[in-house]
């Protein structure tokens, strides 16, 4: 079976019993405890005629041969929000696009898309890498991707690059998309505005654990990094969901095939210095660092709990991972099915609502350890 040789496949059968345990959790402590809800919804985020009213793109980085599988994320993307709020594109490329790929991506849009390629320094393996510790990694890893350059250098990238890429440069936010996506709702307000109007500056759909064998030293250079930057610690962080029993990370991520961004937080001088410090120490290559955990790990020690946001109204696929709003099968402006995609109520979800309820309303009976995380034991992956 072709979907089971993704790294999500993989992960999500390998996590089946924690998200098992997290959906049962999830649902003791009520599905309907929407985090929109905790931000002002009755103003007025909707369509308007005029030109968009934040500094704003949807952004890919994408090959040449993701044509197809990028018009298929834009034709949804258009359906379901875009056609009526008009925000452009941006593509960059490690090579220059074709005609062909600037043809048929712009076919599917009225909004401004602009097409860009990459500098050398932002998309190599660094001259600090010692070749040789690499080339044995890349031979003897046994996790997906693991022999490839070119998708260390598409992480590194993601992590530290794309954010300073010169066609992003007057942006003030971005929505992070990928190809072969779904959007299942539609999503009739902005929002781009809606963060901007509430202070937001970390959008999410989905989050689950990740394969700790692709960062089995991240979280020590984390700490070293906190270490010798203590002042760079948010007062009110969601560190606490990151972090299992003794401190060491849980694994618990942003997917970052989906994120939206007020892009203060990349360009801000504890996240540059954070991303220094992770390429210099080489893990980007000796390892498999994602920018998933990167970017998650810096937005729940730099940011404050209520600049992070979880978009749970939105239902979103990535191969092989959907999130759905619930009772979408019957009723609402949704179509999917909220039974197939358990990662809402699977170990990470769960503790982030609880973790983020707990530092929202400190004074709650239901403190973050009484709900079902507690009952959960982190992941460590002892392969
Ligand atoms: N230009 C360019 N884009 C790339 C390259 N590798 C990956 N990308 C893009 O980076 C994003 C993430 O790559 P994916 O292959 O989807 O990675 P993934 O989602 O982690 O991996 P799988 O689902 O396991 O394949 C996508 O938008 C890709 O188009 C590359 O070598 N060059
Ligand atoms: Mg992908």
């Amino acid at each position: 079976m072709a979907f089971l040789s993704s790294r999500y496949a993989h992960l999500l059968f390998r996590h089946l019993p924690l998200l098992l345990a997290g959906v049962i959790g999830g649902y003791l402590i009520g599905t309907s405890n929407t985090e929109n809800r905790l931000a002002i919804r009755d103003e007025d985020y909707s369509a308007s005629t005029e030109a968009p009213p934040v500094r704003a793109a949807i952004v890919a980085l994408v090959r040449n041969s993701d044509l197809f599988g990028l018009r298929q994320s834009m034709r949804q993307i258009e359906d379901r929000f875009n056609s009526r709020f008009n925000y452009p594109y941006i593509f960059v490329n490690d090579e220059p696009f074709t005609e062909e790929f600037k043809q048929g991506v712009s076919d599917l849009t009225d909004s401004h898309v602009e097409f860009g390629t990459l500098d050398h320094d932002s998309w190599k393996v660094p001259e600090w890498i010692d070749q040789e510790r690499y080339e044995k990694v890349k031979l003897t890893a046994t996790y997906p991707h693991a022999e490839k350059d070119s998708y260390r250098k598409m992480c590194r990238f993601q992590s530290g690059f794309l954010h300073r890429h010169p066609l992003l440069k007057d942006l003030e936010y971005y929505w992070r998309i990928e190809p072969d996506v779904e959007y299942f709702c539609d999503i009739d307000y902005d929002p781009f505005l809606f963060m901007k109007q509430n202070g937001l500056k970390y959008g999410w759909t989905i989050a689950m654990p990740e394969f700790m064998d692709t960062i089995a030293t991240l979280w020590n250079t984390t700490e070293q990094f906190i270490g010798e930057h203590p002042e760079y610690l948010a007062k009110h962080s969601l560190r606490e969901w990151i972090t299992g029993n003794g401190g060491g990370y849980n694994g618990c991520h942003f997917w970052s095939n989906f994120e939206i961004v007020d892009l203060s937080f990349y360009r801000s001088a504890e996240y540059q210095a954070y991303f220094d410090y992770l390429d210099r120490a080489g893990g980007f290559f000796y390892e498999r660092w994602g920018d998933a955990p990167v970017h998650s790990i810096a937005a729940a020690l730099f940011l404050n709990a209520t600049q992070v946001h979880y978009f749970d109204d939105f239902g979103y696929f990535h191969p092989q991972v959907s999130t759905c709003p619930g009772g979408s099968k019957q009723r609402g402006r949704c179509v999917c099915d909220s039974d197939l995609s358990i990662v809402q109520n699977g170990f990470c979800s769960v503790r982030y609502r609880n973790i983020k309820h707990q530092i929202l309303h400190p004074d709650s009976p239901t403190a973050a350890h009484s709900g079902p995380v507690n009952h959960v034991k982190p992941f460590v992956d002892s392969t």
